[in-house]
């Protein structure tokens, strides 16, 4: 491709580059926001949680987005003006690419997985009843999460023939990953303990993600070792993991948030039976999908290729890695038509139909243009729930905070 349509490929080059302009613009806004903007009264620890997970990825939007610009702009160059960076018929290295590409790639996961990361930690608490167990720690392991994204990229390299000895400090700052988001788990676990749990699709989506996350961070590590990534390397297993994480660190989390906020945006109510149909769907089928490509990967199943021996004998595991996929797919059609229909006939939603102490769920749904008609004023801490006498938030003109 890069060979029959050069002009296109160079095209695709800018076009990333200018989608890297408005990423970056994009995080000094949200940046900006978040650290002079804030309510009176919304110290950085009285942030909603998922604040923190937005922090924290746009910190990474702002800096590594940069990297992957300036690697694109030396591939133009490269092509353009014979720069030969990439090259080794001039001297260049084709393995630079590999560590710009991966300096920027690595962390772009965290740009998925933060986000959805703080839709977890900041619903849990509203389900649970319950105040959000180490509410400072889980917020610093956001930022702790982000920066160790930036000493790891290379594990991505232990096979492409960089030297032997860089090896070893990335598996240790690989595994060091597994400290933060350790943290953030317990959090969660401990926020769930003892809770009056209920179980609306939001929350239901929030504990899939939860069983979906454990698969993919317990898949991680024997990635991040070298002995055992040297056999996992570029295998099915890979494909099983990254899945996994990408579906309990985003996807999961996209649709907890997507069925938790659809009153306040449309002002109605989704339909909680086909939404409980859509869970109960994807997540088994996900479980499948993912352990059956790993379990595929294990047998000898490459990634990146279309077909394969045989006589490995994974046609089974194959076949229903197929069917649920399509499984998902049919969730998805469900829970798409679920919302459609229930924006424009759903039941009319109440302000705030899970009792949450958030500001946004304070005022009228939808949320009027202007949001908050005076600036509104923070008085305690955002997740005491079930501490008599604790309040959030003061909403002016508008419906006293909710405290209980
Ligand atoms: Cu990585």
């Amino acid at each position: 491709l890069s060979a029959q349509a050069p002009l296109g490929m160079q095209m695709y080059f800018a076009s990333v580059f200018f989608f890297g302009i408005s990423s970056i613009t994009g995080a000094v806004n949200i940046l900006t926001t978040i650290l002079v903007m804030r309510a009176p009264g919304m110290t950085l620890f009285r942030m909603p949680i998922l604040s923190w997970g937005i922090l924290a990825t746009n910190v990474i939007t702002l800096t590594a987005t940069q990297l992957i610009a300036l690697s694109f702009i030396m591939v133009m160059f490269q092509r353009l003006l014979g720069m030969g960076f990439f090259d080794p018929a001039q001297g260049g290295n084709p393995i630079l690419f590999q560590h710009l590409f991966w300096f920027y790639s690595h962390p772009a996961v965290y740009v998925f997985v933060l986000p959805g990361l703080g839709v977890i930690s900041e619903l849990l608490p509203v389900f649970a009843r319950k105040p959000l167990f180490g509410y400072k720690w889980v917020a610093l392991s956001s930022m702790g999460i982000a920066l160790a994204g930036f000493l790891v990229w290379a594990h991505h390299m232990f096979t492409s023939g960089m030297e032997g000895f860089l090896r070893i400090p990335f598996m240790f700052s690989t595994l060091l990953v597994a400290i933060p988001t350790g943290v953030k788990f317990f959090s969660w676990v401990g926020t769930i303990w003892g809770g009056k749990l209920t179980f609306p699709t939001p929350m239901l989506f929030v504990l899939g993600a939860l069983s979906v996350f454990l698969i993919g961070g317990l898949s991680g590590p024997p990635n991040g070792i070298v002995t055992t990534n040297l056999f996992l390397h570029d295998t099915y297993w890979i494909v099983g993991h990254f899945h996994a994480t990408m579906f309990g660190g985003f996807v999961f989390p996209f649709f907890a948030g997507l069925y938790y906020w659809f009153p306040k945006v449309t002002g109605r109510m989704y339909n909680e039976r086909l939404g409980k149909l859509h869970f109960w769907l994807m997540t088994p089928a996900f479980w499948v999908q993912s352990l059956g490509q790993m379990q595929v990967g294990l047998l000898g199943m490459r990634r990146r290729i279309v077909d394969y021996d045989p006589a490995l004998g994974i046609d089974g595991g194959q076949l229903a890695i197929t069917i649920a996929a399509f499984v998902i797919g049919l969730s998805v059609v469900i829970a798409i038509a679920n919302l459609a229909w229930s924006a424009w006939r759903g039941v009319v939603a109440e302000r705030n139909p899970w009792r949450s102490r958030s500001p946004e769920w304070q005022i009228p749904s939808p949320v009027p243009e202007l949001n908050y008609p005076q600036s509104i004023r923070v008085v305690g801490d955002p997740y005491d729930y079930g501490l008599p006498g604790s309040s959030y938030v003061q909403v002016p003109a508008s419906a006293p905070a909710a405290g209980e």
